[in-house]
């Protein structure tokens, strides 16, 4: 019943308000460049169509929330992406988001989530991103977009002004992570709480990456039959191969398991939106930023069709003649 969709639809999101530091918001800019674009349509058959940036208000009401910096600009840029998200979807093209920083994975999941109920997420990160504004150290929103999204942890949230637009439905019997390294304590009470099955780089190295991914999707869809949404945080890589960006956690995947694991998400012929976030070209020298940037590129290729076996000419079955 499923296949590929041949179709995509780039969304940009020029939005750093979820943590300090400057430079995330230039990442779609620093992608397009860098031959998003040109790459994806380089994958056999594929039908690449940008949307451009989501508008980010530059009016919003000016409410304090408890140790949750920037929420009413927060939320005012990820209602409009989760319209972009559902508009995307709804023209039969998987939604491709580029951040921006994880914030933006609110309205994302929410756009997605919208269009189909049945989606299942997998949130590739170092971090789980499951604080709520008691839990969480930083202030920064970043560190919160699951625990935003989910149902079975609205009632942990004080009333949210700015934020009715969004109704936590999502389920956290649909999320899987991997690469988790950094998890705060809360975060981890929330993961045993709920029995979420999350492959933190100790399970990663005891049972490969294929076996991580093929576990979590068989733990939240036996069937095999639902929606996925991958919500890829670059600092899910090592900071080696992955340093420009802004909480940087050593000891993390390899390009080659971020990779493998693109691949067999696309082999599921499920996958209908992926973000790309956290990428921030303003840290780091040349060499560091281009390394990030690459490795983003062939993640979201691998994740969209790209074959490193390479694929035969299109239509074409025989080697051309003298
Ligand atoms: N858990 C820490 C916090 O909540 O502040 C760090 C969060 C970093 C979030 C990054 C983007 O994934
Ligand atoms: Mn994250
Ligand atoms: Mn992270």
């Amino acid at each position: 019943k499923w296949k590929p969709l041949k179709k995509l639809g780039i969304i940009g999101v020029p939005f750093e308000k979820g943590q300090k530091k400057y430079g995330v918001s230039i990442a779609p800019a620093a992608m397009r460049s860098a031959g998003l674009i040109e790459k994806l349509k380089e994958i056999d058959g594929m039908d690449v169509k940008d949307y451009g940036d989501v508008e980010i208000p530059s009016c919003y009401e000016p409410v304090e929330v408890d140790n949750m910096a920037h929420l009413p600009l927060i939320s005012a840029c990820n209602k409009n992406l989760s319209d972009m998200v559902s508009k995307v979807l709804k023209d039969g093209r998987v939604a491709v988001t580029i951040g921006g920083d994880h914030s933006i994975g609110v309205g994302t999941v929410d756009g997605h989530y919208r269009v189909n109920e049945d989606m299942i997420l997998i949130w590739v990160d170092a971090h789980a991103d499951l604080n709520t504004n008691k839990t969480s150290n930083s202030g920064s929103v970043h560190g919160m977009p699951v625990a935003l999204l989910v149902k079975e942890l609205s009632d942990y949230w004080p009333y949210l002004p700015t934020m009715d637009w969004q109704v936590p439905k999502f389920s956290i019997k649909n999320l899987g992570y991997v690469g988790l390294r950094s998890v705060d304590e809360y975060e981890r009470l929330a993961i045993e709480k709920y029995n979420v099955p999350a492959f933190a780089m100790e399970d990663i190295e005891e049972y490969g990456i294929q076996k991580s991914i093929n576990h979590i999707l068989q733990r939240i869809d036996p069937e095999g039959n639902k929606p996925i949404h991958v919500s890829f945080d670059i600092d899910s890589l090592d900071a080696l191969e992955a340093p420009s960006t802004g909480t940087p956690v050593r000891g993390g995947l390899t390009l080659r398991e971020a990779i493998r694991l693109m691949e067999i998400i696309h082999g599921t012929g499920r996958l209908r939106a992926i973000d790309l976030v956290e990428i921030n070209p303003a840290l780091g020298n040349d060499s560091d930023r281009k390394r990030t940037i690459d490795a983003g590129l062939c993640i979201l290729s691998a994740a969209l069709g790209f074959s490193r076996r390479g694929t035969t000419p299109r239509g074409i079955l025989d080697l051309p003649v003298q």
